[in-house]
């Protein structure tokens, strides 16, 4: 297991068994069905590429009006409680005195990407974000503060963790696409990308 830091974004290689990264995907199963994924709408009109859905008191989402986190699902259910699989994964890479309250699940297909954004749509930017890399590689790009100027990519492979916190915690990231079917995780391949943030 390495760990390197990039700009402030700590990267832990590897941190995930491929036996721990099949147990998360089993206990996703039952997430994905209670809640499926959906794509969500961006304030331009347009829809993302890629598919997400939510664990956790809160659920992140996107429509027409902006994005913002909400109780519940688009088609009305409570988002399911975080599996403690994933949150033992927060406990054991976060030094904080709270639990996530959302577990954002998003799925790339094939063409999927993420422009680069920052995450600031919490109330208390202390804590950190945890993102948990599984299935097909993605090619992570980590800029600045502001949007523009150099910024550094590498590829996430399954069963890599970032934390993105202190330094790193307003700095703009992003996926710009991913290696389809370059990992045999996900039988239809594809990659799943679970982000823990303290949200109240
Ligand atoms: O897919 C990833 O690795 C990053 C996801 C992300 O940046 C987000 O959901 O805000």
């Amino acid at each position: 297991m390495v760990m390197l830091r990039v700009r402030g974004f700590e990267i832990h290689k590897s941190y995930l068994s491929l036996q721990e990264q099949q147990a998360l995907i089993e206990v996703l199963r039952p997430v994905l069905k209670a809640v499926p994924l959906f794509s969500p709408t961006v304030a331009s009109g347009g829809k993302m590429s890629v598919r997400m859905t939510s664990a956790g008191r809160y659920g992140w989402y996107s429509d027409e009006q902006g994005h913002r986190y909400q109780a519940h699902h688009p088609k009305g259910q409570h988002w399911p409680e975080i599996p403690p699989e994933i949150l033992n994964i927060w406990r054991a890479l976060t030094q904080t005195d709270r639990e996530p309250e959302c577990c954002l699940v998003n799925y790339y297909g094939e063409n999927a990407r993420m422009g680069l954004h920052q995450d600031r749509d919490e109330a208390d930017f202390s804590y950190p974000v945890l993102s948990i890399s599984l299935g097909d590689d993605g090619l992570y790009r980590m800029g600045n503060e502001t949007r523009g100027g150099k910024s550094e990519s590498l590829w996430l492979n399954s069963g890599d963790v970032v934390v993105m916190g202190g330094e790193a915690r307003l700095k703009y990231h992003g996926v710009d696409r991913i290696r389809f079917k370059s990992s045999r995780l996900l039988p239809k391949g594809g990659r799943i990308n679970l982000t823990l943030r303290v949200v109240t």
